[in-house]
Protein backbone atom coordinates (compact mmCIF):
# COMPACT_ATOMS: atom_id res chain seq x y z
CA UNK A 1 0.00 0.00 0.00
CA UNK A 2 1.36 3.78 -0.85
CA UNK A 3 2.36 5.59 2.12
CA UNK A 4 -0.10 8.05 3.25
CA UNK A 5 -3.20 6.10 1.07
CA UNK A 6 -5.14 6.62 4.66
CA UNK A 7 -3.85 10.33 5.76
CA UNK A 8 -3.93 13.63 4.33
CA UNK A 9 -5.47 14.47 1.37
CA UNK A 10 -2.68 16.19 -0.41
CA UNK A 11 -0.67 13.02 0.51
CA UNK A 12 -3.21 10.63 -0.95
CA UNK A 13 -2.71 12.85 -4.09
CA UNK A 14 0.89 13.61 -4.14
CA UNK A 15 1.44 9.69 -3.85
CA UNK A 16 -0.34 8.26 -6.46
CA UNK A 17 0.02 11.53 -9.08
CA UNK A 18 3.98 10.32 -8.06
CA UNK A 19 2.86 6.66 -8.80
CA UNK A 20 1.50 7.57 -12.22
CA UNK A 21 4.24 9.78 -13.06
CA UNK A 22 7.24 7.42 -12.74
CA UNK A 23 5.38 4.88 -14.58
CA UNK A 24 4.68 6.69 -17.66
CA UNK A 25 8.14 8.33 -17.60
CA UNK A 26 9.57 4.54 -17.38
CA UNK A 27 7.33 3.82 -20.23
CA UNK A 28 8.05 6.85 -22.21
CA UNK A 29 12.20 6.29 -21.63
CA UNK A 30 11.82 2.40 -22.50
CA UNK A 31 9.79 2.90 -25.54
CA UNK A 32 12.46 6.23 -26.58
CA UNK A 33 14.99 4.04 -26.40
CA UNK A 34 14.10 0.79 -27.93
CA UNK A 35 12.94 3.00 -30.62
CA UNK A 36 16.56 4.37 -30.94
CA UNK A 37 18.20 1.13 -30.48
CA UNK A 38 16.10 -0.74 -33.30
CA UNK A 39 16.99 2.19 -35.55
CA UNK A 40 20.20 1.30 -35.48
CA UNK A 41 20.45 -2.45 -34.81
CA UNK A 42 18.03 -3.01 -38.03
CA UNK A 43 19.73 -0.25 -40.11
CA UNK A 44 19.40 -1.81 -43.77
CA UNK A 45 22.88 -1.38 -43.90
CA UNK A 46 23.03 -4.07 -41.07
CA UNK A 47 20.23 -6.49 -42.01
CA UNK A 48 19.86 -5.94 -45.95
CA UNK A 49 16.80 -8.58 -46.18
CA UNK A 50 13.86 -7.59 -43.85
CA UNK A 51 12.22 -10.57 -42.23
CA UNK A 52 8.88 -11.24 -41.47
CA UNK A 53 7.94 -12.05 -38.06
CA UNK A 54 4.79 -14.62 -37.94
CA UNK A 55 4.09 -14.29 -33.93
CA UNK A 56 5.91 -14.75 -30.64
CA UNK A 57 4.02 -16.27 -27.91
CA UNK A 58 6.01 -15.34 -24.51
CA UNK A 59 6.26 -11.79 -25.78
CA UNK A 60 3.15 -11.13 -26.93
CA UNK A 61 1.63 -12.53 -23.30
CA UNK A 62 4.03 -10.24 -21.88
CA UNK A 63 2.80 -6.87 -23.16
CA UNK A 64 -0.46 -7.81 -22.35
CA UNK A 65 -0.13 -8.74 -18.88
CA UNK A 66 2.40 -6.36 -17.96
CA UNK A 67 0.55 -3.57 -19.40
CA UNK A 68 -2.47 -4.58 -17.84
CA UNK A 69 -1.52 -5.31 -14.22
CA UNK A 70 0.00 -1.60 -14.52
CA UNK A 71 -3.31 -0.18 -15.11
CA UNK A 72 -5.46 -1.90 -12.89
CA UNK A 73 -2.72 -0.77 -9.75
CA UNK A 74 -3.38 2.75 -11.02
CA UNK A 75 -7.03 2.20 -10.99
CA UNK A 76 -6.55 0.32 -7.38
CA UNK A 77 -4.50 3.35 -6.28
CA UNK A 78 -6.79 5.71 -7.90
CA UNK A 79 -9.96 3.90 -6.36
CA UNK A 80 -8.82 3.74 -2.80
CA UNK A 81 -7.55 7.02 -2.84
CA UNK A 82 -10.78 8.23 -4.14
CA UNK A 83 -12.68 6.40 -1.51
CA UNK A 84 -10.49 7.96 1.81
CA UNK A 85 -10.73 11.12 -0.02
CA UNK A 86 -14.54 10.70 0.34
CA UNK A 87 -15.01 9.16 3.73
CA UNK A 88 -15.61 11.36 6.21
CA UNK A 89 -13.49 11.17 9.48
CA UNK A 90 -15.45 11.19 12.55
CA UNK A 91 -15.33 14.38 14.58
CA UNK A 92 -15.19 16.91 11.74
CA UNK A 93 -15.28 20.46 11.58
CA UNK A 94 -18.68 21.15 9.59
CA UNK A 95 -18.43 23.83 6.92
CA UNK A 96 -21.42 24.78 4.66
CA UNK A 97 -20.03 26.53 1.27
CA UNK A 98 -22.05 28.60 -1.40
CA UNK A 99 -20.39 29.05 -4.28
CA UNK A 100 -22.69 31.89 -6.65
CA UNK A 101 -21.16 34.45 -9.43
CA UNK A 102 -18.43 35.43 -8.06
CA UNK A 103 -17.51 35.02 -4.64
CA UNK A 104 -18.14 32.08 -2.12
CA UNK A 105 -19.51 32.05 1.55
CA UNK A 106 -18.82 29.74 4.25
CA UNK A 107 -21.19 28.83 7.13
CA UNK A 108 -20.43 27.47 10.36
CA UNK A 109 -22.47 25.25 12.81
CA UNK A 110 -23.07 28.15 15.16
CA UNK A 111 -24.60 30.79 12.19
CA UNK A 112 -21.47 32.50 11.87
CA UNK A 113 -20.90 33.17 7.86
CA UNK A 114 -17.49 34.50 6.67
CA UNK A 115 -16.27 35.08 3.03
CA UNK A 116 -12.85 33.57 3.90
CA UNK A 117 -12.57 30.16 5.22
CA UNK A 118 -10.64 30.14 8.77
CA UNK A 119 -10.11 26.33 9.80
CA UNK A 120 -7.95 25.13 12.82
CA UNK A 121 -4.86 22.71 12.10
CA UNK A 122 -4.92 19.12 12.00
CA UNK A 123 -8.66 18.99 12.17
CA UNK A 124 -10.55 16.86 9.45
CA UNK A 125 -12.87 19.67 7.85
CA UNK A 126 -15.96 18.31 6.31
CA UNK A 127 -16.96 20.56 3.23
CA UNK A 128 -20.43 20.42 2.27
CA UNK A 129 -20.86 22.35 -1.06
CA UNK A 130 -23.72 23.69 -3.42
CA UNK A 131 -23.92 26.69 -5.47
CA UNK A 132 -26.75 29.48 -5.81
CA UNK A 133 -26.65 29.76 -9.77
CA UNK A 134 -24.15 28.12 -12.08
CA UNK A 135 -21.71 25.19 -11.57
CA UNK A 136 -18.76 26.19 -9.39
CA UNK A 137 -15.67 24.27 -8.66
CA UNK A 138 -13.69 25.09 -4.94
CA UNK A 139 -10.25 24.34 -5.39
CA UNK A 140 -7.46 24.69 -2.73
CA UNK A 141 -4.32 23.87 -4.71
CA UNK A 142 -2.02 24.02 -1.51
CA UNK A 143 -4.45 20.84 -0.03
CA UNK A 144 -4.95 19.03 -3.45
CA UNK A 145 -8.42 19.50 -2.89
CA UNK A 146 -10.90 20.20 -5.62
CA UNK A 147 -14.68 19.59 -6.01
CA UNK A 148 -17.38 20.70 -7.92
CA UNK A 149 -20.42 22.91 -6.14
CA UNK A 150 -23.48 22.30 -8.20
CA UNK A 151 -26.93 23.54 -8.01
CA UNK A 152 -29.70 21.74 -6.69
CA UNK A 153 -27.03 19.16 -4.64
CA UNK A 154 -24.79 19.40 -2.26
CA UNK A 155 -21.47 17.91 -2.86
CA UNK A 156 -18.84 17.29 -0.22
CA UNK A 157 -15.32 17.26 0.44
CA UNK A 158 -12.69 16.92 3.50
CA UNK A 159 -9.08 17.77 4.39
CA UNK A 160 -6.80 18.36 7.26
CA UNK A 161 -4.11 21.45 6.88
CA UNK A 162 -0.62 20.41 8.40
CA UNK A 163 1.03 23.32 8.25
CA UNK A 164 -0.32 27.03 9.64
CA UNK A 165 -0.45 30.09 7.19
CA UNK A 166 -3.05 30.96 4.29
CA UNK A 167 -3.79 29.36 1.17
CA UNK A 168 -5.17 29.84 -2.06
CA UNK A 169 -9.03 29.12 -2.90
CA UNK A 170 -9.91 29.45 -6.80
CA UNK A 171 -13.22 28.64 -8.73
CA UNK A 172 -11.55 25.35 -10.99
CA UNK A 173 -14.74 25.82 -13.29
CA UNK A 174 -15.32 28.53 -15.72
CA UNK A 175 -18.48 30.71 -14.37
CA UNK A 176 -18.70 33.38 -16.47
CA UNK A 177 -16.79 37.25 -16.94
CA UNK A 178 -15.36 36.99 -13.55
CA UNK A 179 -14.58 33.56 -12.67
CA UNK A 180 -10.31 34.07 -13.31
CA UNK A 181 -11.59 36.76 -10.26
CA UNK A 182 -13.26 34.29 -7.55
CA UNK A 183 -10.51 33.89 -5.15
CA UNK A 184 -10.50 34.14 -1.63
CA UNK A 185 -8.15 32.46 1.14
CA UNK A 186 -8.54 29.77 3.97
CA UNK A 187 -6.52 30.47 6.87
CA UNK A 188 -5.23 27.96 9.24
CA UNK A 189 -4.86 28.68 12.91
CA UNK A 190 -3.68 27.14 15.88
CA UNK A 191 -6.49 24.61 17.75
CA UNK A 192 -6.58 27.60 20.20
CA UNK A 193 -6.29 30.60 18.28
CA UNK A 194 -9.21 28.71 16.13
CA UNK A 195 -11.46 28.44 18.86
CA UNK A 196 -11.37 31.59 20.30
CA UNK A 197 -11.46 33.65 17.04
CA UNK A 198 -14.97 31.20 16.56
CA UNK A 199 -16.34 31.98 19.72
CA UNK A 200 -15.87 35.55 19.64
CA UNK A 201 -17.72 35.86 16.55
CA UNK A 202 -20.24 33.24 17.65
CA UNK A 203 -21.10 36.27 20.39
CA UNK A 204 -21.02 38.94 17.85
CA UNK A 205 -23.51 37.14 16.32
CA UNK A 206 -25.47 36.82 18.73
CA UNK A 207 -25.55 40.47 19.57
CA UNK A 208 -26.74 40.94 16.14
CA UNK A 209 -24.73 43.74 16.18
CA UNK A 210 -21.00 42.82 14.90
CA UNK A 211 -18.53 44.90 16.15
CA UNK A 212 -16.00 47.11 13.81
CA UNK A 213 -17.91 46.80 10.45
CA UNK A 214 -21.50 48.09 10.16
CA UNK A 215 -24.40 45.37 9.42
CA UNK A 216 -25.50 46.77 6.12
CA UNK A 217 -21.78 46.98 4.71
CA UNK A 218 -20.86 43.46 6.04
CA UNK A 219 -24.45 42.43 4.50
CA UNK A 220 -23.25 43.76 0.95
CA UNK A 221 -19.35 41.62 1.76
CA UNK A 222 -21.10 38.42 2.90
CA UNK A 223 -23.98 37.85 0.49
CA UNK A 224 -20.72 39.05 -2.83
CA UNK A 225 -22.43 41.99 -4.14
CA UNK A 226 -18.72 43.81 -4.26
CA UNK A 227 -17.92 40.77 -7.29
CA UNK A 228 -20.23 42.73 -9.52
CA UNK A 229 -20.51 46.30 -7.47
CA UNK A 230 -18.47 49.09 -6.20
CA UNK A 231 -18.86 51.67 -3.50
CA UNK A 232 -16.50 54.10 -4.77
CA UNK A 233 -17.32 54.96 -8.28
CA UNK A 234 -15.20 52.45 -10.29
CA UNK A 235 -17.35 50.40 -12.82
CA UNK A 236 -17.25 47.01 -12.60
CA UNK A 237 -19.70 43.94 -14.26
CA UNK A 238 -22.47 46.15 -12.38
CA UNK A 239 -22.64 49.50 -12.31
CA UNK A 240 -21.04 51.75 -9.05
CA UNK A 241 -23.75 52.52 -6.37
CA UNK A 242 -22.13 55.30 -5.36
CA UNK A 243 -24.32 58.26 -5.24
CA UNK A 244 -26.96 55.81 -6.63
CA UNK A 245 -29.90 56.91 -4.69
CA UNK A 246 -31.75 59.99 -6.36
CA UNK A 247 -30.52 59.84 -8.98
CA UNK A 248 -32.24 59.70 -12.70
CA UNK A 249 -30.79 56.46 -14.62
CA UNK A 250 -31.92 55.03 -17.64
CA UNK A 251 -33.19 51.62 -17.71
CA UNK A 252 -34.80 48.60 -20.23
CA UNK A 253 -38.12 47.33 -18.94
CA UNK A 254 -39.27 44.96 -21.09
CA UNK A 255 -37.16 45.90 -23.44
CA UNK A 256 -38.27 49.58 -23.43
CA UNK A 257 -35.79 52.38 -22.64
CA UNK A 258 -37.16 54.57 -19.49
CA UNK A 259 -36.14 57.21 -17.06
CA UNK A 260 -36.32 56.45 -13.46
CA UNK A 261 -35.32 58.28 -10.44
CA UNK A 262 -33.85 56.04 -7.95
CA UNK A 263 -35.86 55.33 -4.70
CA UNK A 264 -36.42 53.06 -1.70
CA UNK A 265 -38.53 50.88 -3.97
CA UNK A 266 -36.43 50.83 -6.95
CA UNK A 267 -33.33 49.79 -5.10
CA UNK A 268 -35.49 46.66 -3.32
CA UNK A 269 -37.08 45.85 -6.71
CA UNK A 270 -33.38 45.63 -8.08
CA UNK A 271 -32.55 42.74 -5.28
CA UNK A 272 -35.85 41.34 -5.89
CA UNK A 273 -36.39 41.58 -9.33
CA UNK A 274 -33.07 42.52 -10.73
CA UNK A 275 -34.03 41.53 -14.34
CA UNK A 276 -37.14 43.63 -14.13
CA UNK A 277 -35.85 46.81 -15.03
CA UNK A 278 -31.71 46.22 -16.50
CA UNK A 279 -29.78 49.08 -16.31
CA UNK A 280 -28.65 50.55 -20.01
CA UNK A 281 -25.59 49.12 -20.98
CA UNK A 282 -24.90 46.91 -18.23
CA UNK A 283 -25.86 42.79 -18.93
CA UNK A 284 -28.70 40.91 -17.26
CA UNK A 285 -26.57 38.65 -15.01
CA UNK A 286 -27.73 39.89 -11.61
CA UNK A 287 -28.10 37.10 -9.36
CA UNK A 288 -32.11 38.07 -7.25
CA UNK A 289 -31.91 38.01 -3.47
CA UNK A 290 -35.30 36.18 -3.25
CA UNK A 291 -35.22 33.42 -1.49
CA UNK A 292 -31.99 34.28 -0.52
CA UNK A 293 -31.47 36.37 1.90
CA UNK A 294 -34.21 37.53 4.46
CA UNK A 295 -36.96 40.66 4.55
CA UNK A 296 -34.44 41.76 7.28
CA UNK A 297 -31.51 41.37 5.31
CA UNK A 298 -32.48 43.12 2.21
CA UNK A 299 -34.34 46.18 4.26
CA UNK A 300 -30.61 46.37 5.79
CA UNK A 301 -29.11 46.45 2.51
CA UNK A 302 -31.17 48.98 0.98
CA UNK A 303 -30.61 51.42 4.27
CA UNK A 304 -26.69 50.81 3.36
CA UNK A 305 -27.09 51.86 -0.38
CA UNK A 306 -29.48 54.81 0.26
CA UNK A 307 -25.97 56.25 2.56
CA UNK A 308 -23.56 55.65 -0.30
CA UNK A 309 -22.89 59.38 -0.91
C1 LIG B 1 -22.88 38.64 -10.70
C2 LIG B 1 -22.75 40.06 -10.58
C3 LIG B 1 -23.66 40.78 -9.59
C4 LIG B 1 -23.81 40.53 -8.25
C5 LIG B 1 -23.19 39.42 -7.42
C6 LIG B 1 -24.70 41.55 -7.75
N1 LIG B 1 -25.08 42.39 -8.78
FE1 LIG B 1 -26.25 44.04 -8.60
N2 LIG B 1 -26.16 44.31 -10.63
C7 LIG B 1 -25.36 43.57 -11.49
C8 LIG B 1 -25.53 44.12 -12.83
C9 LIG B 1 -24.82 43.58 -14.07
C10 LIG B 1 -26.45 45.17 -12.74
C11 LIG B 1 -26.94 46.06 -13.89
C12 LIG B 1 -27.98 45.35 -14.68
C13 LIG B 1 -29.28 45.21 -13.95
O1 LIG B 1 -29.87 46.24 -13.58
O2 LIG B 1 -29.71 44.07 -13.75
C14 LIG B 1 -26.82 45.27 -11.33
C15 LIG B 1 -27.70 46.21 -10.82
C16 LIG B 1 -27.86 46.48 -9.47
C17 LIG B 1 -28.59 47.60 -8.92
C18 LIG B 1 -29.22 48.70 -9.73
C19 LIG B 1 -28.09 49.68 -9.99
C20 LIG B 1 -28.42 50.91 -10.79
O3 LIG B 1 -27.45 51.61 -11.18
O4 LIG B 1 -29.60 51.16 -11.03
C21 LIG B 1 -28.50 47.52 -7.55
C22 LIG B 1 -29.10 48.48 -6.55
C23 LIG B 1 -27.74 46.32 -7.25
N3 LIG B 1 -27.37 45.71 -8.44
C24 LIG B 1 -27.43 45.91 -5.98
C25 LIG B 1 -26.78 44.70 -5.68
C26 LIG B 1 -26.60 44.17 -4.34
C27 LIG B 1 -27.03 44.85 -3.06
C28 LIG B 1 -25.99 42.97 -4.49
C29 LIG B 1 -25.62 41.96 -3.41
C30 LIG B 1 -26.77 41.42 -2.71
C31 LIG B 1 -25.75 42.75 -5.91
N4 LIG B 1 -26.25 43.82 -6.60
C32 LIG B 1 -25.10 41.65 -6.44
C33 LIG B 1 -24.55 42.52 -11.17
C34 LIG B 1 -24.45 41.95 -9.90
CU1 LIG C 1 -16.96 30.05 -10.18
Amino acid sequence: MIRGLTGLSDEIVQNIFLYIAVISVSILVLITFLMIYFTFRYHRRRNPHPEDIHGNLWLEILWTVIPTLLVLSMFYYGWTGFHALKKVPEGALKVKITARTWSWLFEYENGLKETELTIPIEKPIHLQLTSQDVIHSFYVPAFRVKQDAVPGMTTSLWFRARDLGTYDVLCAEYCGQQHAYMLTKVRVLSEEEFYRWYEEKGKELQMKKPVGVPLGERLFQEKGCMACHSVDGTPRVGPTLKGLFGKTIVVMTEGKERQLKVDEDYLRKSLLEPNADVVKGFPPIMPSQKGVSTEEDITELVRYMKELK
